[in-house]
């Protein structure tokens, strides 16, 4: 069925909120993307290895590991630890994840995407989501909010006042009998950063696609993302990321067949 334009607003809902940092009282963002290496990031378990060629875009840390029930864990390196209070409320902790291979074997058994940090305040586990299949790459987010997260030891503000442990689950299949072929699954764009909504949105038209803009800063990097449903916080790409070129910057995405999504903008640097 044709759809006119104007009935495109019914369809369709959008949101849009943009993230800024807070000039010089902001946290610094902290961001992994393994363009050249592992950047110190470890697996607590099975194979891994440093792609350069296989992320989300350019180098990605893999890792590979059949037996059930364990999934392999990222270990984050000292740049993530720290005092994460300034991030308490507003900001967000994200990456990018994909799973190339599902292995072999007789079972396979998903897990939901996973974070654990932990310190002497406290521990604190976020889980959301559970692939069923390979993936493409794809964006999971959790906030740094206290309602986001299961603190199953010491207090939310003690434990955010010293984080010395990121664990990231990287592994999301455990394979049965455990000498099966193992899954292979990847990490990039790591990102510890600030959101904020409070940022001018100059404007958002949909005519055969959805145009979003917004006000930059120089000297600035943003990334637009998407995702299709409200009630989930994995995120997906819109295009690459992009240098400002300008005061105003725009995003379009093509609305064709697509019933309703949701936009953000992140500052990566
Ligand atoms: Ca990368």
């Amino acid at each position: 069925m044709k759809t006119e334009n104007n009935s495109l607003w019914n369809l369709i809902t959008i949101f849009a909120f943009v993230a800024i940092s807070h000039g010089a009282q902001a946290t610094q963002p902290v961001i992994s993307t393994f363009e050249t290496d592992l950047e110190c990031w470890t697996v607590d378990r099975g194979q891994f290895g440093w792609s350069a060629t296989q992320g989300d875009p350019g180098g990605c840390l893999l890792a590979s590991n059949a037996p059930a029930p364990a999934y392999a864990l990222a270990v984050a390196p000292a740049k993530f630890h720290g005092d994460w209070t300034s991030f308490n409320g507003r900001g967000t902790l994200s990456y990018s994840h994909k799973i190339f291979s599902i292995g072999g074997g007789t079972t396979f058994t998903f897990a939901p995407y996973l974070i654990t940090i932990s310190g002497p305040g406290g521990l604190a586990t976020w889980t959301n989501g559970t692939p069923t299949s390979i993936t493409e790459w794809t964006t999971v987010s959790a906030p740094i909010t206290s309602s986001a997260w299961r603190l199953t030891s010491g207090s939310w503000s003690g434990l955010l006042s010293n984080v010395t442990n990121l664990l990231i689950q990287i592994e999301q299949v455990g394979n049965v009998p455990a000498n099966a072929p193992a899954d292979v699954s990847g990490i990039d764009n790591v990102m510890l950063i600030i959101l904020a909504t409070n940022a001018p949105l100059v404007s958002l038209d949909i005519e055969h696609a959805v145009q979003v803009s917004w006000s930059s800063e120089t000297d600035h990097v943003y990334q637009v993302q998407w995702r299709s449903e409200l009630n989930t916080n994995v995120w997906f790409n819109l295009a690459s990321p992009v240098q400002v070129n300008g005061s105003t910057n725009t995003v379009c995405d093509s609305t064709e067949g697509r019933a309703r999504r949701l936009y953000r903008l992140l500052t990566l640097h």
